[in-house]
């Protein structure tokens, strides 16, 4: 467990600290100081074994790009900081953002995301109705004024006026726009909310529109249709830590998440480089396991991280190439609900990076934590293998990883 010496220490190793992260290392630094089994009751209270959340801890750290010796202060962070108060709008959508935090194979995820955050109003999972859920939306925003995080799944509809969707008597547009105005922060949860996603397809009849442009200021994104819930879960933990929110790229989205493309971080890449592609969905080369660029793989112009931590936590290859279907670029503007989803992608890149498997490899199947984990060494980050050390959290024993000698394959 780390103590006050060893945290301020990690803090202080980092290069160029803002002056936010000086004041969290001050806070955290306090927040540290021994007293006594600050870890138990974990088990009940995340579901989990104490094992597991330190593990969990450790992949969160590294997702963010903290030291190792920082997993002492993202536990503490977990265990007790206070719960940021989370008011969740929801607009034009179909509610797959909330689904795919809630409905996690495994109860770990929906545990550890409904635990350290305090969801005030939330239109599908609150008891309350009608005048009742307005009056938790107020009394929550006046009692957070200035503190809480804004969510909102879904696009904006700002046709005829809004009149589109009124929740309360207001439109869409009113809605966020008052909830935005005291927030600490916004998340635009889900491709519909960050750049307008499927509503926003061509013709747009209701004028679909992403937050950001409502409100007319960039706010954090979390695109993905629906988005993966590590990510969602690795921002807030960020913002528990550090108090503030993760560096982004210029579609605002975390470049924790979004920075590298999924084409670097396929695991059937090697076959992409070697020229062997399936052509035909069932044909020889799909069954094998072939790269499925000319199927209409977005890989190549989507920013995401899909393969390293996989999807619906349902074991090894979950994720759209690892299950046999090509990337349809659902977390990129542009790309997603915008390109034919059989049409080829663009090459952003074209010369293959240095540290993939060779393309003798029968089929392609998932990444696993140690291909990872290359990767991570490789380009000199522990973003690929840390995701996937928080996503393994909480895994059913049923669900082994690869075993050694698949690893050895690749
Ligand atoms: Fe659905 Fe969310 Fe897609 Fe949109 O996810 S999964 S349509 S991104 O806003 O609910
Ligand atoms: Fe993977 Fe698609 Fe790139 Fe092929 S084109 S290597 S399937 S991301
Ligand atoms: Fe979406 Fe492509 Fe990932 S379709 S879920 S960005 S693999």
């Amino acid at each position: 467990m780390a103590t006050e010496k060893s945290v301020v220490s990690v803090v202080a190793t980092r290069t160029a600290r803002t002056p936010e992260e000086d004041v969290m290392a001050s806070k955290l630094s306090l927040s540290l100081a021994p007293q006594g089994d600050e870890f138990a009751g974990v088990e009940k209270r995340f579901g989990m074994p104490r094992r597991e959340f330190i593990a969990a801890c450790a992949g969160i750290a590294a997702s963010i790009g903290l030291a190792g010796s920082a997993v002492g202060a993202v536990a503490q962070a977990l265990v007790a900081a206070p719960r940021p108060s989370v008011i969740w709008l929801h607009f034009q959508e179909c509610t797959g953002c909330s689904e795919s935090l809630l409905r996690a194979e495994h109860p770990t995820l929906e545990k550890l995301i409904l635990d350290i955050i305090s969801l005030d109003y939330h239109e599908t999972l609150m008891a309350a109705a009608g005048h009742q859920a307005e009056e938790a939306r107020k009394a929550a925003m006046a009692a957070n004024k200035g503190k809480y995080i804004l969510v909102v799944e879904g696009a904006i509809p700002t046709g005829l006026n809004g009149a589109f969707c009124k929740i309360g008597g207001k439109t869409a547009i009113e809605l966020v726009k008052e909830c935005a105005a005291d927030a600490a922060a916004v998340i635009a949860i889900g491709s519909c909310a960050s750049w307008g996603g499927m509503p926003s397809t061509s013709p747009n009849p209701t004028g679909a529109s992403p937050v950001a442009e409502i409100l007319g200021k960039p706010v954090l994104t979390i695109p993905g249709c629906p988005p993966n819930p590590y990510n969602f879960l690795t921002t807030v933990v960020h913002y528990l830590v550090l108090g503030k929110l993760p560096d982004l790229d210029a579609k605002g989205r975390p470049l924790f998440a979004y920075g590298r493309l999924i084409h670097e971080n396929c695991e059937r890449r090697a076959h992409f480089d070697a020229g062997r592609f399936a052509i035909e969905f069932g044909d020889d080369g799909h069954r094998q396991g072939w790269c499925l660029y000319k199927l209409g793989c977005k890989g190549p112009e989507t920013y995401a991280n899909c393969p390293s931590i996989l999807f619906g936590d349902v074991g090894t290859g979950s994720w759209p190439v690892g299950c046999g279907h090509p990337c349809i670029g659902c977390t990129e503007q542009g790309v997603g609900f915008t390109k034919p989803i059989h049409s080829l992608a663009t090459l952003l890149t074209v010369s293959p990076p240095t540290q993939f498997a060779r393309p003798a490899e029968n089929q392609g199947t998932g990444s696993s934590l140690a291909t990872v984990a290359t990767v991570a060494a490789v380009g000199g980050l522990a973003i690929g293998a840390g995701s996937r050390m928080a996503r393994n959290l909480g895994n059913q024993p049923d669900q082994p990883a690869a075993p050694a000698d698949e690893d050895s394959k690749r």
